[in-house]
């Protein structure tokens, strides 16, 4: 062997693998590597005889401080790794937590909720329905025209190779409860919706809407009026202002939008509300008899009323909000605020 080269070698790479060796097995194999009985500095050791005579103490010197370098790096990164396990013992994950701020809860579940809530009050149950639909549930069912534009390809995501879709509202939860339970019914249907909107400031392709229905052998538009009035003073204030409008919708006839006066300007007139102190709320209408014939319900004994609100458009006006987008940009600077 080359003395002089093996002994250079081991000199320049033994205190850097020890230094980032990680973990204490691999410590343990780089201890044996180089200072264990048979490792490469007792090999050294051994082939000292080889040297020239008066160069052996010189070499035998040189070998010993290596190996008084090697074992106080090895002693040193011993007591580094067990450190660093202490530092994980030390922790004890079943410790409460400290002064962890959490945000208050998104604006337009807290307004899905207190919706919910309203109706509840008023006797209304809670009903749920798949986000993936059938064309016959979320169109047809509810007397859409084969051609109608909201069927078209453009406003709708259809699943490929398959007459399913995502729903464009909760009506089709409506459809669903009819077709398979007998009447009466008094119950809302809250849910995400999706539509193939180009996003801006009113519009995002996945909104949530809260949709009821209340049909029963005596239910007219008088009940309709009574419960959404009821609704707006409950939402807003005991004292706001309510108007209803003439609509069309395909599923009910005759239909109608609740407006509030607007609660900026208070009806005066101002840019929130166009100008004519108005804020349209939501849609309503009386269930139309093609609708009950879709779902088996006889419309000659039972009547009722329907209605639908967009969750996001109620929050933005609640809260005075003028850009939807910020409901699900998780700003901590927006969300911190309700
Ligand atoms: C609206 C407006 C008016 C509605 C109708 C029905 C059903 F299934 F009973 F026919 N569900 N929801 C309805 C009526 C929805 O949203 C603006």
């Amino acid at each position: 062997m080359n003395f002089k080269k093996e002994y250079e070698k081991l000199a320049s790479i033994a205190a850097d693998e020890i230094l980032s060796a990680k973990g204490r097995e691999k410590l343990e194999e780089i201890k044996i590597k180089f200072l264990g009985r048979k490792g490469q500095l007792s090999l050294l050791m051994k082939n000292l005889g080889s040297l020239e005579a008066e160069e052996r103490p010189i070499w035998g010197g040189k070998l010993n401080s290596l190996k008084k370098k090697l074992t106080q790096a090895l002693e040193e990164k011993v007591k580094e790794l067990l450190d660093e396990s202490k530092k994980y013992e030390a922790i004890d994950y079943t410790l409460p937590t400290g002064d962890i701020s959490l945000p208050g809860r998104n604006p337009v579940l807290s307004v899905l909720e207190d919706v919910s809530e309203i109706f509840t009050e008023m006797g209304f149950g809670i009903a749920y329905g798949p986000e993936i639909e059938t064309d016959y549930t979320n169109f047809t069912a509810l007397n859409f025209m084969d051609d109608h534009p909201a069927r078209d390809m453009h406003d709708t995501f259809y699943l490929r190779d398959s007459d399913m879709l995502l729903r464009t509202h909760t009506s089709p939860v409506q459809i669903r409860i009819m077709q398979n339970y007998p009447p009466p019914y008094k119950f809302i249907a809250p849910g995400k919706c999706y539509r193939r909107d180009t996003i801006d400031a009113s519009h995002l392709p996945v909104f949530h809407q809260v949709e009821g229905l209340m049909v029963d052998k005596d239910v007219n538009f008088s009940h309709l009026k009574g419960i959404l009035d009821e609704f707006a003073r409950r939402f807003f204030k005991e004292k706001i202002q309510t108007r209803f409008r003439p609509s069309f919708f395909p599923f009910t006839e005759p239909s109608a939008e609740m407006d509030i006066a607007c609660t900026i300007c208070e009806g005066k007139g101002c840019p929130s509300c166009g100008g004519n102190g108005w804020l349209e709320i939501l849609g309503a209408g009386m269930v139309d008899p093609e609708v009950f014939r879709h779902c088996g319900v006889d419309s000659n004994i039972w009547q009722g009323f329907a209605f639908g609100m967009g969750v996001e458009r109620m929050a933005m006006i609640k809260y005075g909000i003028d850009d939807l987008r910020l409901f699900f940009q998780n700003d901590l600077r927006f969300l911190e605020q309700f």
